[in-house]
């Protein structure tokens, strides 16, 4: 207990040392030196300059990368390139609880594909929501390539929403991709497969196999697909691939290129070539051009539409009668296929040609305006010419792939997979700008906000598939690499290589920092999947567990640092369902939740209710605790599940038998504790006087520090009354325990107050001169601090208020700093040394190093009040 006390004093006095300002770097040579030892070129050190944060720094954009093979979102931050967080998406995710608490299991459940889990995925295309063709920051879509499925997020919390599966489609590919007021979203199958769920011979891939593209309808304002509502466009199996929606002039049409035009269906066991070659025989393949708008009203007439699956799907016949659907031919299995922030361009990539095709969409809307064709395809769909459609075509080099767009007019960047190259050229003047290489076989780019009406510029993210000799080797399996590309001058330059340790994340899309809002915590009791106030939602006092039959259903409180209820005690067989609300306020205050043995975790955000479910059909002593190291008291906070078996007998095997302390140890103990935390309540007085005396209601960050500290510190009253009535009883145990529990709080009262006490100081204090900054460096590292403590005496006196101690202060402390000897003899000096029983070393200081000490201690008196 004592010891406890100390270690908490201490804690409030060193804590406020470390606010001394931070070492400053600099000055001196110190970059000079730091160059040197590292190799570093001055370009080295302007890239470094242009992507580094200090800390407390936020960055500019928000980068949202699809998670690959991993099913999962990555969030990053650009320019720094430092991420932010894994979002579960298709795969459960232990440390979001996801796939291992209810209310996530049930969002995963959305995700079955005809009764069958599907717990992985492979994620290619987020596409961020969009008001007016500029991305709103409120909602987050991305496709699974393998198991055609779509997956909602919501960007007040970044977490899951809803997922949905493509009733037709057996793989897709050209999704997800947002209209430009986010009511629809475009998803193109890849691989022909028959829309129903029945065998089909291959022999039978021109009738029966199909692609196509579902148009999903998206509310906005609730950030919800609503599957009734959309429709899917039937198209030829030609293997449909990228996809992008019209905007502005082309708003309503949606276009989608494709490969396999041949129609080839492989088959190298009976001796035929390989789908490699016969897919790509043909000089041309098609991009789709669609009417989506047109479509739409269509298929609310039952006359136009098939149901397949439950889901309405319009056939070619029906979409070629009205003027719906054309195709246009396109060099040979093409990758991208990008609309220009105006919607009147749309680039093609070559992929196997080294071309990119700029088409015009103008002029493609002549050719259907005027029947102008070049012929049908086997299915009647009309065939526009595609030197006719086109704007022009530029020689890109090997492989091109993905556009992104700059605000500079006609300004492009083209990803080259082969040449491993970020091309920058204008798709107007049809000419190239600039190169840049990438490490290595780049797939997507990304520039900022770059396929909105509203592209950033500044920035290009290369996302490299292989990283080959960029990184410390880990093995054959090597990390895949993103490098972020400075695009504001007329040279590109290449900054930093970031890996990405998590599958193949093939695409990424950005968004300024500033445009979104998420939350820091729930309204109290929410279920974060559905919104709504969950059925477990329990608050202090009302912490229970009910029984059913074998039903036990427990409501459960967290808050730091313990679980309500303590015990639960269930027989072997019963269904446990736990509920647990997290109390806190505050803000970065989750606990997480699991109990041993049983396969379930929760992570309990402050409001949340997360709930987990389990059979205990494992007999023994089960203990739960909390995941997060959520304070001091983090350990203590558990308690046991204990599984009976209700047919087997239990023999009590109390016989130890705990020595006893007399009625005056036990005053004795209560006393001493008592008076432990008077005196913490005294330091908690002292960093409460401060917080007002600095007014730290101004600063709302450390305000909300602050309220979550009264909150502990306001629990103490009830604590009180309990140890008071147990003394009424005469039961000093008890009383001691309660005591205890009041040096609990206090403790996170103070957790938390120096916290705010650490962040004002910081709001508050002067800010040091280059010159005391370095004095404070040089303070540091010539080994003053060995015995001098700011704001305290350790083994050698505090030096605040120093300079003020002598006459000429300033002088004096530099002369003795240089030659501490010459005043061994003068009676301050010398009562000092025997005080301490250490004399002053020589440390021999530079006259510059003195100089700037003498800065810093100004500074430190000038601040004495926060030390
Ligand atoms: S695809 Cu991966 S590099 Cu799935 Cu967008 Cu082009
Ligand atoms: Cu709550 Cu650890």
């Amino acid at each position: 207990m004592e010891r406890g006390f100390k270690l908490l004093s201490s804690l409030v006095l060193s804590s406020t040392l470390l606010t001394t300002a931070s070492i400053a770097a600099g000055g001196d040579g110190a970059l000079d030196k730091v160059m040197k030892a590292r190799g570093l070129s001055e370009a080295d050190v302007v890239r470094a300059a242009k992507t580094y944060n200090p800390t407390g720094v936020h960055d500019k954009y928000l980068a949202f990368s699809s998670g690959g093979q991993s099913g999962q979102v990555l969030v990053y931050g650009v320019p720094s390139m430092r991420l932010l967080k894994y979002i579960a998406v298709f795969t459960p995710e232990p440390w979001q609880g996801y796939g291992f608490d209810e209310e996530s299991k049930k969002v995963l459940d959305q995700g079955k594909i005809r009764g069958k889990d599907i717990t992985w995925g492979d994620t290619h295309h987020p596409a961020l929501s969009e008001t007016d063709a500029k991305a709103d920051g409120k909602w987050l879509i991305i496709n699974d390539k393998a198991n055609p499925r779509i997956a909602v997020i919501d960007l007040s919390d970044f977490e899951t929403k809803q997922i949905v599966v493509n009733p037709v489609f057996k793989s897709e590919h050209g999704g997800s991709f947002f209209t430009q007021d986010s009511e629809w979203i475009i998803e193109a199958a890849q691989y022909a497969a028959p829309f129903d769920n029945n065998y089909h011979p291959i022999e039978d891939y021109k009738e029966s196999y199909r692609g196509g593209v579902t148009m999903w309808k998206f509310d906005p304002k609730h950030g919800r697909i609503q599957e009734k509502d959309s429709y899917t466009i039937e198209l030829p199996p030609y293997m449909q691939d990228l996809s992008d929606a019209g905007k502005k002039v082309s708003h309503g049409w949606g276009f989608t290129n494709s490969f396999n035009s041949e129609m080839y269906t492989g088959g190298i066991e009976v001796g035929m070539p390989p789908n490699e070659a016969g897919m790509s025989r043909n000089d041309t393949d098609y991009l789709h051009v669609y009417n989506w708008k047109k479509l739409a009203e269509l298929a609310k007439d039952p006359k136009n539409v098939k149901v397949i699956n439950g889901h309405r799907v319009v056939p070619m016949d029906i979409a070629v009668k009205n003027d719906a659907l054309f195709l246009i031919p396109e060099p040979k299995s093409p990758h991208g296929v990008d609309v220009d922030p105006t919607g009147e361009y749309i680039v093609v990539c070559g992929k196997l040609d080294t071309h990119a095709s700029v088409y015009s969409f103008s002029k493609i809307q002549t050719l259907i305006k005027n029947k102008d064709y070049a012929g049908t395809d086997p299915y009647g769909i009309p065939i526009l010419d595609m030197k006719k459609a086109l704007h022009g075509q530029l020689e890109l080099g090997l492989g091109p792939l993905h556009n992104q767009y700059s605000p500079i007019d006609g300004e492009i960047y083209t990803s080259l997979y082969v040449d491993s190259q970020v091309v920058k050229w204008n798709f107007k003047t049809l000419k190239v700008l600039d190169r840049v290489n990438v490490h290595y076989n780049i797939g997507h780019l990304a520039g900022m906000e770059s396929n909105t009406a509203d592209p950033q510029g500044e920035y290009i993210i290369a996302l490299n598939k292989l990283s080959i000799d960029r990184f410390n080797n880990v093995g054959p399996l090597h990390p895949q690499n993103h490098q972020l590309i400075d695009i504001s001058g007329n040279k590109m330059d290449l900054l930093v290589d970031m890996p990405i340790p998590l599958g193949e994340p093939h695409d990424v899309v950005t968004i300024r920092a500033s445009k979104l809002h998420p939350k820091v915590r729930y309204e109290m009791g929410t279920n974060s999947r559905t919104e709504q106030i969950s059925e477990g939602k329990t608050l202090a006092g009302q912490e229970r567990i009910e029984r059913k039959g074998n039903d036990v259903k427990v409501y459960a409180t967290l808050v730091r640092s313990h679980i309500n209820p303590e015990r639960i005690t269930v027989n072997k067989g019963d269904n446990v369902t736990i509920y647990m609300t997290n109390l806190e306020r505050a803000e970065d205050e989750t606990h997480g939740f699991t109990v041993d043995n049983y396969n379930v975790h929760a992570s309990v955000e402050p409001g949340k209710v997360a709930t987990v479910k389990f059979k205990a059909d494992l007999e023994g002593v089960f203990p739960y605790y909390c995941t997060e190291f959520c304070s001091a008291l983090h350990l203590e906070m558990m308690g046991y599940l204990m599984v009976k078996d209700p047919n087997k007998k239990y023999e009590s095997a109390q016989k130890l038998k705990m020595a006893t302390m007399s009625k005056e140890q036990l005053n004795a103990e209560y006393d001493k504790t008592v008076a432990v935390n008077k005196a913490t309540d005294d330091v908690i007085q002292s960093v409460v006087k401060f917080l007002k005396e600095n007014h730290f209601e101004k600063h709302e960050v450390v305000k909300n520090l602050v309220t979550d500290a009264l909150d502990q510190y306001g629990k103490i009253p009830e604590q009180k009354k309990l140890s008071d009535a147990a003394i009424k009883e005469g039961d000093f145990e008890k009383a001691v325990l309660f005591e205890n529990m009041i040096w609990q709080y206090m403790v996170k009262t103070a957790d938390v107050g120096i916290r705010a006490k650490d962040l004002l100081v910081k709001f508050v204090a002067t800010k040091q001169s280059p010159e005391a900054a370095r004095g404070e460096v040089a303070f540091n590292e010539g080994g003053c601090s060995g015995c001098h403590v700011i704001g305290k005496v350790s083994s050698g006196p505090d030096l605040t208020g120093v300079l003020g101690r002598h006459e000429n202060g300033a002088k004096w402390v530099a002369d003795f700093i240089k030659n501490p000897k010459e005043k061994f003899e003068d009676p301050y000096v010398k009562a000092m040394i025997d005080y301490f029983n250490l004399r002053m070393p020589d440390q021999n200081m530079k006259d510059e190093e003195v100089k700037n000490i003498i800065e810093y201690l100004k500074w430190v008196d000038s601040n004495a009040n926060l030390f």
